[in-house]
Protein backbone atom coordinates (compact mmCIF):
# COMPACT_ATOMS: atom_id res chain seq x y z
CA UNK A 1 0.00 0.00 0.00
CA UNK A 2 1.69 3.38 -1.19
CA UNK A 3 -0.08 6.83 -0.08
CA UNK A 4 1.34 10.11 -1.40
CA UNK A 5 1.62 13.46 -0.42
CA UNK A 6 -0.28 15.12 2.48
CA UNK A 7 -2.15 11.78 3.20
CA UNK A 8 -0.23 11.13 6.59
CA UNK A 9 -2.60 14.34 7.71
CA UNK A 10 -5.42 12.59 7.13
CA UNK A 11 -7.92 12.65 9.84
CA UNK A 12 -6.32 15.72 11.68
CA UNK A 13 -7.38 18.44 8.72
CA UNK A 14 -10.11 18.64 5.87
CA UNK A 15 -12.64 16.72 7.56
CA UNK A 16 -15.52 17.49 5.46
CA UNK A 17 -13.37 16.41 2.35
CA UNK A 18 -11.35 13.17 3.74
CA UNK A 19 -13.08 12.10 6.74
CA UNK A 20 -11.79 11.38 10.31
CA UNK A 21 -10.38 8.20 9.54
CA UNK A 22 -6.09 8.55 10.81
CA UNK A 23 -4.09 6.57 8.13
CA UNK A 24 -2.71 4.64 11.01
CA UNK A 25 -6.24 3.20 10.91
CA UNK A 26 -6.66 2.27 7.55
CA UNK A 27 -3.10 0.68 7.35
CA UNK A 28 -4.15 -1.79 10.69
CA UNK A 29 -7.30 -2.44 8.58
CA UNK A 30 -5.22 -3.17 5.42
CA UNK A 31 -2.72 -5.52 6.89
CA UNK A 32 -5.18 -6.98 9.15
CA UNK A 33 -7.22 -7.65 6.14
CA UNK A 34 -4.39 -9.11 4.07
CA UNK A 35 -3.24 -11.35 7.33
CA UNK A 36 -6.96 -12.79 6.85
CA UNK A 37 -6.34 -13.67 3.29
CA UNK A 38 -3.22 -15.08 3.98
CA UNK A 39 -1.24 -11.91 2.35
CA UNK A 40 1.26 -9.84 3.67
CA UNK A 41 0.75 -6.38 3.86
CA UNK A 42 3.43 -4.00 4.02
CA UNK A 43 2.32 0.17 4.39
CA UNK A 44 4.29 3.14 2.74
CA UNK A 45 3.20 6.95 2.90
CA UNK A 46 5.62 9.40 1.21
CA UNK A 47 5.43 13.26 0.53
CA UNK A 48 8.14 12.77 -1.89
CA UNK A 49 7.95 11.61 -5.43
CA UNK A 50 11.11 10.17 -6.20
CA UNK A 51 10.98 7.67 -2.44
CA UNK A 52 7.38 6.57 -3.68
CA UNK A 53 9.31 5.67 -7.33
CA UNK A 54 12.18 3.54 -4.95
CA UNK A 55 9.15 1.70 -3.18
CA UNK A 56 7.54 0.49 -6.46
CA UNK A 57 11.01 -0.41 -7.84
CA UNK A 58 11.65 -2.03 -4.70
CA UNK A 59 8.18 -4.05 -5.39
CA UNK A 60 9.69 -6.39 -7.76
CA UNK A 61 11.53 -8.38 -5.12
CA UNK A 62 8.81 -9.04 -3.00
CA UNK A 63 5.14 -8.08 -3.74
CA UNK A 64 2.74 -9.25 -5.92
CA UNK A 65 0.80 -6.10 -6.34
CA UNK A 66 0.19 -2.55 -5.26
CA UNK A 67 -2.61 -0.58 -4.05
CA UNK A 68 -1.56 3.19 -4.55
CA UNK A 69 -3.42 6.78 -3.44
CA UNK A 70 -0.88 8.99 -5.39
CA UNK A 71 -2.43 11.79 -3.77
CA UNK A 72 -2.14 15.00 -5.99
CA UNK A 73 1.04 13.38 -7.72
CA UNK A 74 -1.99 11.17 -9.57
CA UNK A 75 -2.81 14.42 -11.63
CA UNK A 76 0.75 14.93 -12.28
CA UNK A 77 3.17 11.89 -12.23
CA UNK A 78 4.62 10.57 -15.67
CA UNK A 79 7.79 9.26 -13.04
CA UNK A 80 5.21 7.13 -10.87
CA UNK A 81 3.29 5.79 -14.01
CA UNK A 82 6.69 4.82 -15.68
CA UNK A 83 7.75 3.01 -12.50
CA UNK A 84 4.13 0.89 -12.09
CA UNK A 85 4.56 0.22 -16.13
CA UNK A 86 8.11 -0.99 -15.28
CA UNK A 87 7.50 -3.20 -12.23
CA UNK A 88 4.60 -5.27 -14.11
CA UNK A 89 2.59 -5.82 -11.23
CA UNK A 90 -1.11 -5.30 -10.85
CA UNK A 91 -1.81 -2.19 -9.87
CA UNK A 92 -5.49 -0.98 -8.05
CA UNK A 93 -5.63 3.13 -7.52
CA UNK A 94 -7.86 4.38 -4.69
CA UNK A 95 -9.26 8.24 -3.76
CA UNK A 96 -10.96 8.94 -1.02
CA UNK A 97 -12.79 11.55 -2.87
CA UNK A 98 -15.13 11.36 -5.82
CA UNK A 99 -11.87 13.20 -8.23
CA UNK A 100 -14.87 13.39 -10.90
CA UNK A 101 -17.14 15.62 -8.96
CA UNK A 102 -14.06 17.87 -7.88
CA UNK A 103 -12.15 20.29 -9.76
CA UNK A 104 -11.19 19.67 -13.72
CA UNK A 105 -7.85 18.86 -13.85
CA UNK A 106 -8.54 15.76 -10.86
CA UNK A 107 -10.14 14.45 -13.61
CA UNK A 108 -7.23 13.17 -15.20
CA UNK A 109 -4.83 10.32 -13.80
CA UNK A 110 -1.44 9.55 -15.21
CA UNK A 111 -1.68 6.24 -13.21
CA UNK A 112 -5.10 4.97 -14.04
CA UNK A 113 -4.75 3.49 -17.72
CA UNK A 114 -1.61 1.49 -16.49
CA UNK A 115 -4.09 0.23 -13.24
CA UNK A 116 -5.93 -2.61 -13.14
CA UNK A 117 -8.88 -0.28 -11.89
CA UNK A 118 -9.80 2.36 -10.09
CA UNK A 119 -11.81 3.04 -6.74
CA UNK A 120 -12.94 6.74 -5.90
CA UNK A 121 -15.19 8.47 -3.60
CA UNK A 122 -16.23 5.69 -1.40
CA UNK A 123 -13.97 7.01 1.29
CA UNK A 124 -11.86 4.36 3.50
CA UNK A 125 -14.32 2.08 2.37
CA UNK A 126 -12.50 2.13 -1.10
CA UNK A 127 -9.20 0.61 0.01
CA UNK A 128 -10.86 -2.49 1.42
CA UNK A 129 -12.64 -2.89 -1.90
CA UNK A 130 -9.04 -1.90 -3.66
CA UNK A 131 -7.25 -4.64 -1.66
CA UNK A 132 -10.31 -7.30 -2.38
CA UNK A 133 -10.22 -6.20 -5.98
CA UNK A 134 -6.09 -6.80 -5.78
CA UNK A 135 -6.33 -10.16 -3.61
CA UNK A 136 -9.22 -11.96 -6.09
CA UNK A 137 -6.50 -10.67 -9.07
CA UNK A 138 -3.70 -12.66 -7.63
CA UNK A 139 -6.30 -15.91 -6.84
CA UNK A 140 -7.34 -15.29 -10.08
CA UNK A 141 -3.32 -15.02 -11.70
CA UNK A 142 -2.59 -18.60 -9.31
CA UNK A 143 -5.94 -20.18 -10.18
CA UNK A 144 -7.02 -20.48 -6.58
O1 LIG B 1 -9.24 11.72 -2.88
C1 LIG B 1 -8.08 11.31 -2.79
O2 LIG B 1 -7.74 10.29 -2.20
C2 LIG B 1 -6.95 12.17 -3.42
O3 LIG B 1 -5.96 11.27 -3.92
C3 LIG B 1 -6.40 13.02 -2.31
C4 LIG B 1 -5.35 14.01 -2.79
C5 LIG B 1 -5.88 14.82 -3.95
O4 LIG B 1 -4.88 15.68 -4.45
C6 LIG B 1 -6.39 13.94 -5.07
O5 LIG B 1 -6.91 14.76 -6.09
C7 LIG B 1 -7.47 13.02 -4.57
C8 LIG B 1 -4.96 14.96 -1.66
C9 LIG B 1 -4.51 14.26 -0.42
C10 LIG B 1 -4.43 15.28 0.68
O6 LIG B 1 -4.77 14.64 1.87
C11 LIG B 1 -5.13 15.43 2.93
C12 LIG B 1 -5.65 14.77 4.00
C13 LIG B 1 -6.07 15.50 5.07
C14 LIG B 1 -5.94 16.86 5.08
C15 LIG B 1 -5.40 17.50 3.99
C16 LIG B 1 -4.99 16.78 2.91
Amino acid sequence: MLHGPNLNLLGTREPEVYGRTTLEEIDAALVAQGKAAGAEVRCFQSNHEGELVDRIQEARSWARGILINPGALTHTSVALRDALLAVDLPVVEVHLSNVHAREPFRRHSSVSDVARGVVTGFGPLGYELGMRALLDALDDASGA
